[in-house]
């Protein structure tokens, strides 16, 4: 027999980077992968650790294969096999059930930015069918904030600028993110290069001495949820002290007067008093930032997983703002979307109070224009966010879940209340590549072909939209997560609505009904592997420096809303004195469920640990290695202890691969419903015995 060996280009499907390479695959079987160095593609052929494993958990005994139906208790994790015909059914026949008793709002989806855009699409489309805007994302837990304070001061989230215009600039800033870990190919190709080759200066914010702040010039460590102190009082400095670019200010933003006023009070003694970071390196960090002519600054997930992460993103935008640094080359400013398809999900309209094209749900003209080519209505009521479903399910009125390609009970703060809610929920589905912590609580679950078995389309956080190919057969019956949904739809009699027989049908549609993707067709993405940066209004357009003009708010200008500050959702007291946080090893991914699955990563990266500051390890009579137990008003939750110099004292810090979410409060910001993820209160104490 012969062996057909076949090498196809796809998409990294872990972080947003948006690497390409190759899968090699005999006879459909997945056997390795080959660097691209090809093609011109944004990682010049380079991968990270995720990167090179990224076919091994295809092969892993665990995939599912069959649709399954409970047989045990839920939780349990017994099922027996069923077959399609009977899985779909019995799912439509549920939901039409739910939905006749209780009314659409009792349903609920959630999307995927692990699946392509033309997956996120036809869901948020089905809901929409059934009558509920109750579809979300994990976007609420990673870039809400971020969208939050982006949108109101600037108009747009998006990274502003190409990859290599950071090689352009003289100051670096890195705040809350440690890209080393959790973008190694940008740090590697893009931001070590900067600082390296053209000696850009780098400032680092991060209660923790990560591989990124090893390269710091000047490093801020404060204690978590704290950042708002410090970019108030940068804003207090380079207001003050008269650092700013007047001309821009005056020509591009509005409302420079009452910020000066509200920041008066916010001096850098402030500043170390709440985050304790000497004020004289938060002037430092100031004037550096503020005098360096071109400046990048990125934010992530330390800034933004705070009840007060869009108040700190607002903080932090309107210093870049203030700087002029905008609309040129060698600036760079943004949120990292997550995942290799978080930009995607959300601009598919997979939000609760939005419409695909991330139009607000109210916006009249769009709403009906959608209506019209879909042929049926959009509900009007905005639905509930991806952490309030969990109170909805215990209050009674989230009756069924449609869970496609998230994993929340392990994702979600405050884990004990997560699973109440999925143990007494009335009906639940979760379609995924795994048996999933959440597929154990499930009525049905369903087979999904994973990304290298089917194509797709994905967006990188350079609002780079490219095109992933199918390079390997699906395990058993598993199927891609459209035509899983378009069967549903048939059956639940929306098939007039749902007449897609491949994914190039789908991103058609999605041509047509989003704007800034219009210019993205099957055709231009198969030709073009680099793809297009959106907007692309047309095919021959795109747009890679947003902001050139005007800022996208409605009178074009970036607006200097004035912040106060506000505490992170729970500080230390006698009782829990330490603060605690959490972070990601460069070769686990989120819950695990494809990571732990990869030998070279788990191998690699075998298990977890607590970083705690040697001085508070001596005073509690802690060693390396040692045991310890870590408890918040939550749960408690036995760690080894990594005693170590790189953690400020008074914080400690573990990886949330694991069962990190126990430990953490979902306590919400009051813009964006983000829950507190990243700072707590505890205690520790050494495990005797
Ligand atoms: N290897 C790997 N890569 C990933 C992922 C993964 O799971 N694994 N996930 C992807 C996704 S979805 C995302 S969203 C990104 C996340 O990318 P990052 O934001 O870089 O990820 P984190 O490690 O969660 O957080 C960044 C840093 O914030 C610090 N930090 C914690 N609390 C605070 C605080 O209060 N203030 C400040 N200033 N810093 C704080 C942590 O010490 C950590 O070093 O990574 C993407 N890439
Ligand atoms: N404490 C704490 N909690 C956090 C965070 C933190 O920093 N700290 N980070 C938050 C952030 S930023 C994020 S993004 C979330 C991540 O939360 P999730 O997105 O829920 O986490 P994942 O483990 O990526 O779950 C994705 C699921 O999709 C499945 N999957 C992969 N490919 C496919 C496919 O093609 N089809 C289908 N149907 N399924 C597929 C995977 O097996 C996995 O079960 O977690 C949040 N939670
Ligand atoms: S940097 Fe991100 S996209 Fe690139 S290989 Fe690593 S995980 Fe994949
Ligand atoms: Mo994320």
């Amino acid at each position: 027999m012969g062996m057909a060996e076949k090498r196809i280009s796809v998409v990294c499907p872990w972080c947003s980077v948006g690497c390409r390479f190759y899968i090699v695959n005999v006879n459909g079987y997945p056997k390795k992968i080959e660097f691209d160095y090809d093609h011109d593609i944004r990682n010049h052929g380079k991968l990270c650790p995720k990167g090179v494993a990224a076919f091994q958990h295809l092969r892993h005994p665990d995939r599912l294969k069959k649709p399954l139906k409970r047989v045990g208790e839920r939780g349990e994790g017994k099922f027996k096999e069923i077959s399609w015909e009977e899985a779909i059914k019995e799912i439509a026949q549920k939901l039409s059930e739910i939905k006749e008793k209780y009314g659409s709002e009792a349903l609920a989806f959630l999307g995927s930015e692990r699946c392509s855009i033309e997956e996120n699409y036809v869901l948020q489309k089905l809901a929409r069918a059934l009558g509920t805007n109750n579809i979300e994302y994990v976007c609420r837990m990673c870039q809400s904030t971020a969208v939050a304070g982006k949108g109101m001061v600037l108009g747009h989230p998006g990274l502003t600028n190409p990859f290599e215009d950071i090689l352009k600039a003289k100051v670096i800033v890195l705040w809350g993110y440690n890209p080393a870990a959790t973008n190694p190919v940008f740090f590697g190709q893009y931001i070590e290069k900067a600082i390296l080759d053209n000696n850009a200066t780098l400032i680092v914010v991060d209660p923790r001495k990560t591989k990124t702040a090893k390269y710091a010039d000047i490093h801020l460590q404060p204690y978590p949820g704290t950042d708002l102190a410090i970019a108030l009082a940068m804003l207090n400095v380079i207001i003050t002290e008269e650092l700013y670019d007047k001309d821009f200010v005056a020509e591009r933003a509005e409302g420079l007067e009452e910020l000066a006023k509200t920041v008066e009070k916010y001096t850098p003694e402030w500043a170390e008093k709440v985050s304790g970071v000497p004020a004289e390196l938060i002037r430092k960090a100031a004037i550096t930032f503020a005098t360096a002519g071109t400046a990048a600054l990125l934010t992530n997930e330390g800034v933004n997983q705070h009840a007060n992460g869009t108040r700190t993103v607002m903080a932090i935008t309107e210093m870049m703002v203030l700087c002029g640094y905008f609309g040129k080359e060698g600036v760079m400013s943004g949120a990292i979307p997550g995942a290799h398809n978080g930009m995607g999900a959300g601009l598919m309209g997979i939000g609760p109070h939005e419409l695909p094209g991330r139009f607000p749900l109210h916006a009249e003209e769009h709403k009906r224009r959608i209506e019209e080519a879909w042929g049926f209505k959009i509900p009007e009521k905005p639905g509930i966010t991806y952490v309030e479903m969990i109170d909805a399910i215990l209050e009674g009125k989230l009756k069924a879940l449609y869970v496609m390609g998230t994993n929340p009970a392990k994702a979600l703060p405050n884990l004990k209340k997560a699973e109440e809610a999925f143990k007494n929920i009335e009906f639940l589905v979760v379609q995924d590549i795994f048996l999933t912590e959440t597929a154990k609580y499930a009525d049905i679950v369903l087979p999904a072909a994973a990304w290298f078995e089917k194509d797709g389309t994905a967006i990188s956080f350079e609002r780079r939209v490219q095109r992933s190919f199918k390079a390997a057969d699906a395990p058993g019956e598993a199927k891609p997560d459209w035509e899983i949904l378009v069967m549903l739809a048939k059956e639940l009699g929306f098939g007039e609505y749902f007449n897609y027989s491949d994914a190039d049908d789908i991103l058609r549609e999605i041509n047509r009904i989003i704007p800034p993707l219009a210019g993205a067709t099957p055709e231009r993405l198969k030709k073009n592997l680099k793809g297009c940066m959106i907007p692309c209004p047309d095919e021959n357009t795109e747009v890679p420096r947003l902001f050139v003009q005007g800022f996208l708010t409605p009178n074009g200008k970036a607006q200097l809303i004035p912040v106060e500050y506000k505490e992170p959702g729970e500080v230390p007291d006698e009782e829990y004195p330490f603060w605690l946080t959490n972070y990601r090893f460069v070769g686990h991914f989120h819950t695990g469920t494809m990571s732990h699955r990869s030998k070279s990563l788990s191998k690699r990266w075998p298990e977890e640990y607590i970083e705690i500051n040697e001085n508070d390890a001596k005073r509690l009579g802690i060693k390396d290695g040692d045991l310890v137990r870590v408890e918040t008003r939550r749960a408690a939750l036995v760690l080894r202890a990594k005693v170590t110099p790189h953690i400020r004292e008074g914080v400690v810090a573990a990886p949330w691969h694991w069962d990190f979410n126990y430990l953490t409060t979902d306590v919400l910001d009051e813009y964006a419903k983000m829950p507190e993820l990243k700072t707590a209160a505890c205690r520790i104490s050494k495990v005797e015995g």
